[in-house]
C-alpha cells in the first residue's frame, strides 16, 4: 500500500525534524552579541566592538588566528558584552593546524566564560585562579605517567578562583570529565558544542566530517552564575601549531524554570560542581564518567523516540493486515 509507505515516510522524516532541533542550533535564537562570524568585521577596532584581542591574535577576514605556528607565542579574543542568558549553547568552529610531526605540536585552545576577561597567563594563554569554566583542547601530553589516554585531549574545569590549572598533569586533578578526539591537521571542519542547562554541563564534538555530534562531557550538578564573559584563548611553547578560531556562535536554549529559580540573583551564584564523587577520584575510572548518574535528556529522548517508531510501525502494519483481511472477506463473501 504505498499510502502507507508515504505516511511512514513523513512520519520518520518530520521525527528526524524534530531530533535534529535539539542539538543543531535554531538561527531564530542566535544571539548576535555573544557570537563571532566571518568576517569579523569591527572586531577589537572600536569603542563599541563586541570583540576584542590580545597577545598575538591576528584577525583576517576568514579566521582569528589566536597564535601562529612559532614558539613561544599567546594569544586570546574576548566578547566584551556580559551574557546574562540562564542557559545557552555555544558552537566554535576551530582549526589546529601546524608543520609539527606527531607529538611535536603544542598547546592547544582554551575555550572560556569566565568572570574576567583580556588577563594573559599560563593557562592556554589565559590567567590562572579562574572564576568560571574553562573547556581545555590540549594537543600536548605533558604528563608522561598519564599514557592511559590518548592526546588531543578535551576536558572540562569549573574553578571558583581558588585552584591551579596543572599544566604538568595536563589538568587531570581538577578535570571535570574528558576524552580524546582527532582536532588536529583534518582536512575538514571540526566543530565542539558547549551546552550549559539546568545544571547540566554538556560538551560534544563534531570532528569527522560526519556531520553529527559525538558526545564527549556529560554531567550534572555544574553551577555558573550569569554576567561573565565567553573568551577562547591559545598558548605555544617550545613546540607550537597555528590556533584559529572561525567561529563562535551563541543560542539561547528555550527551558523553563520554576519561580524559586526566576528569583534568584543568578549573578551572585559562585561557580561549583557538586560531584558524588570527587574529580580526583575520577582518575580510577578508566571510561572517564560518572557511574550513576540519571538518563540525559538526549537518551530519554531517544528511548521515546524508538517507543514511538515502535508504536508506528505497529499500527501501519495493524492497518495494512486489518485492510487486507477486509479485502480478502470481501472476495469470499
Ligand atoms: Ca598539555
Amino acid at each position: 500500500n504505498p499510502f502507507c509507505h508515504r505516511s511512514l515516510l513523513f512520519v520518520l522524516l518530520e521525527l528526524s525534524l524534530v531530533c535534529c532541533d535539539i542539538t543543531d542550533g535554531n538561527a531564530e535564537h542566535l544571539k548576535r552579541e555573544h557570537s563571532l562570524t566571518k568576517p569579523y568585521q569591527g572586531v577589537g577596532s572600536s569603542p563599541s566592538s563586541q570583540w576584542d584581542f590580545s597577545g598575538s591574535t591576528l584577525v583576517t577576514s576568514s579566521y582569528v588566528r589566536l597564535t601562529p605556528d612559532e614558539r613561544s607565542k599567546q594569544g586570546s579574543i574576548w566578547n566584551t558584552v556580559p551574557c546574562y542568558l540562564k542557559d545557552w549553547e555555544m558552537h566554535v568552529q576551530f582549526k589546529i593546524h601546524g608543520s609539527g610531526k606527531k607529538n611535536l605540536h603544542g598547546d592547544g585552545i582554551a575555550l572560556w566564560y569566565t568572570k574576567d576577561r583580556l588577563h594573559s597567563g599560563p593557562v592556554f594563554g589565559n590567567q590562572d585562579q579562574f572564576l568560571g569554566l574553562a573547556i581545555f583542547l590540549d594537543t600536548f601530553r605533558n604528563d608522561l605517567h598519564g599514557m592511559d589516554r590518548s592526546f588531543p585531549y578535551i576536558s572540562a574545569m569549573v574553578n571558583n578562583g581558588s585552584v591551579s590549572y596543572d599544566h604538568g598533569k595536563d589538568g587531570r586533578s581538577s578535570e571535570l570529565g574528558g576524552c580524546s578526539a582527532e582536532i588536529r591537521n583534518r582536512d575538514h571542519d571540526t566543530y565542539l558544542a558547549i551546552r550549559y542547562s539546568k545544571g547540566r554541563l554538556t560538551v560534544m564534538v563534531d570532528v569527522d566530517d560526519k556531520n553529527e555530534w559525538k558526545e564527549c562531557i556529560d554531567i550534572g550538578g555544574v553551577r555558573l552564575p550569569t554576567g561573565y564573559f565567553f573568551g577562547a584563548s591559545a598558548a605555544t611553547g617550545d613546540l607550537s601549531d597555528n590556533h584559529d578560531i572561525i567561529s563562535m556562535k551563541l543560542y539561547q536554549l528555550m527551558v523553563e524554570h520554576t519561580a524559586e529559580e526566576e528569583n534568584l540573583d543568578w549573578t551572585k551564584i559562585e561557580p561549583s560542581v557538586s560531584l558524588l564523587k570527587s574529580p580526583k577520584d575520577n582518575i580510577d575510572d578508566p571510561t572517564g564518567n560518572f557511574r550513576g548518574t540519571p538518563l540525559t535528556g538526549w537518551k530519554v529522548f531517544l528511548l521515546l523516540l524508538c517507543a514511538l517508531l515502535g508504536i508506528v510501525v505497529c499500527a501501519v502494519v495493524g492497518a495494512v493486515v486489518f485492510q487486507r483481511r477486509q479485502e480478502r472477506n470481501k472476495r469470499f463473501y
